[in-house]
């Protein structure tokens, strides 16, 4: 089986017709508006705000900051439960707060945060519950509420893979008190960088406003120690024209997840997830994929590595957990992580973008199963 003759990475963002965003730049130039609350990003505002259904969205250079000004906008202190199997910026957020996390392990199915496991880490200086949409799969987002409602903790919402998707037709950032998305280049949606908080506390507005603005209210007065956190025009332009093509992305990433389906689903030692409950729609922004070492007769490493030799570099999202990591190393586990420890040893994340042709999809099934065999 030959290798591919150019890498094929996890990802690749999808970059819209140039002279769509040419259209836009002219503006731009014309303009003279490059960041601070411009024309375009006013304009980007308002149709994300059509897109999600909600009046309470705010922009941010990236995802990141988004979720960190959610928490100190909040007034999130103490320690917050939150999920281990994430990418490193759901914890950092905590981190920059001086909040303290709590590792909770997840469920099996969807890797997302186990709310039968919550209640138990529970204690008196516990505020909130951070859960991730991971791979865009929604929480249990009614079994979280509850528990966040009888302990009267906040419900935040890290949906950086989620854009797009919607449960019972209601977009997921409706769901919880306050959602993150991220807009970086490799999500399925993307503004270069870029990421939006949508909640259900109108009055969190201006807080957000303000700190992400160095806490100016006018010229003369600072109302608070906010930081630089603002979305550009360069990024508002490419998000808005990215805009219109999200429902074609979201349908390729479809197709090449049941292209994956189809042929691997099979394979004695790959597992994927079970179906989304119809009432959901998902936007397959990730494949990921569960290797058993005995049955597919190679550790999920050894693919990985394998896979390399063609020239195609799949990931390990997310390994190692958030605990492992040496900075969160100190961090006490007070409940085994079994679940989350098995996924995260066990995980691979193929590749997904609309440039990948169906053939190069099957080509890298192709690989897998010859590895298999
Ligand atoms: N919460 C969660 C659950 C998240 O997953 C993330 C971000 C955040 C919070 C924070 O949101 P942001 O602050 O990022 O808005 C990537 C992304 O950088 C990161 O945004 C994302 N999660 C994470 C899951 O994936 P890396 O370290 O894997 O990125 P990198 O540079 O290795 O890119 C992956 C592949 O994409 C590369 O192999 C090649 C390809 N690529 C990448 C870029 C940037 C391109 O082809 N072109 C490009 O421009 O983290």
């Amino acid at each position: 089986m030959e290798k591919f003759e150019k890498p094929i990475y996890v990802t690749k963002p999808f970059m819209p017709p140039l002279e769509e965003f040419c259209e836009g730049l002219k503006e731009v130039w014309d303009n003279q508006w490059l960041t601070n609350n411009g024309p375009v990003l006013r304009r980007y505002h308002s149709e994300l705000k059509k897109y999600c259904a909600s009046d309470n969205v705010c922009l941010f250079s990236n995802g990141t900051l988004a979720l960190q000004i959610a928490l100190q906008g909040m007034g999130i202190s103490g320690e917050v439960i939150t999920t281990p199997f994430t990418f490193v910026a759901t914890t950092h957020s905590l981190y920059w707060n001086k909040i303290r996390p709590v590792f909770c392990d997840i469920e099996p199915d969807y890797y997302t945060l186990d709310p039968a496991k919550v209640e138990e880490l529970i204690t008196p200086w516990t505020t909130a519950i951070l859960a991730v949409h991971v791979f865009g799969r929604p929480c249990n987002l009614e079994a979280l509420a509850d528990i966040a409602k009888r302990h009267n903790l906040a419900l935040i919402y890290d949906a950086a893979h989620a854009f797009g998707v919607t449960v019972d037709d209601n977009p997921i950032g409706q769901y919880g008190d306050l959602s993150m998305f991220s807009f970086h280049a490799t999500k399925l949606y993307h503004s270069i960088e870029g990421g939006m908080l949508t909640f259900k506390d109108s009055g969190l507005c201006q807080t957000f406003n303000y700190l992400k603005n160095f806490g100016f209210k006018n010229e003369t007065e600072v109302v608070m120690p906010g930081t630089n956190a603002k979305m550009n025009e360069m990024q508002a332009l490419m998000g808005s024209v990215m805009l219109r093509h999200v429902d074609d992305l979201t349908a390729k990433r479809t197709r090449v997840y049941e292209i994956y389906r189809e042929r691997l689903g099979g394979v004695p030692g790959i597992s994927f997830s079970p179906d989304p409950e119809p009432n959901i729609e998902y936007n397959y922004a990730y494949v990921p994929v569960l290797i058993d070492e005995k049955e597919f007769g190679m550790s999920r490493d050894a693919l990985y590595e394998k896979l390399k030799e063609y020239n195609i570099f799949a990931r390990r999202y997310f390994y190692p957990l958030l605990n492992e990591f040496a900075c969160y190393q100190s961090v006490p586990v007070s409940k085994p992580l079994t679940v989350a420890e098995e996924v995260s040893r066990r995980v691979l994340t193929l590749p997904t973008y609309m440039d990948l042709g169906e053939d190069d999809v099957n080509r890298i099934c192709d690989v897998i199963k010859i590895l298999s065999e």
